[in-house]
């Protein structure tokens, strides 16, 4: 049975709008691409020093993608506004 992943799955998508990631946990399987889009009208980056990941600034509608393949908690923030804050929780 072929496995069915489409850009509705609500699982590896968080959106940023208003200086808030949403939704500000998120709980994926280890190996999900998670999306994160900017729908705020002012730019923000994703910062996860755990995974050495650092994100150019996205301008509004702009897309930044992070396969996760390790379980494990990882918090981020907004690498201009440290205050925003998000999890993503990678199950194995
Ligand atoms: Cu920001």
């Amino acid at each position: 049975m072929a496995v069915r992943v489409s850009r509705a799955d609500a699982g590896g998508a968080v959106t940023v709008d208003n200086f808030t990631f949403v939704p500000p946990v998120l709980r994926v399987k280890a190996g999900t691409t998670v999306t994160w889009t900017n729908h705020d009208d002012i730019p923000h980056s994703i910062v996860c020093p755990a995974l050495n990941v650092h994100s150019h600034a996205l301008d509004t509608n702009d897309a930044f993608n992070f396969t996760f393949t390790q379980a494990g908690t990882f918090a981020y923030v907004c690498g201009l506004h440290p205050f925003m804050h998000g999890q993503v929780v990678v199950s194995g």
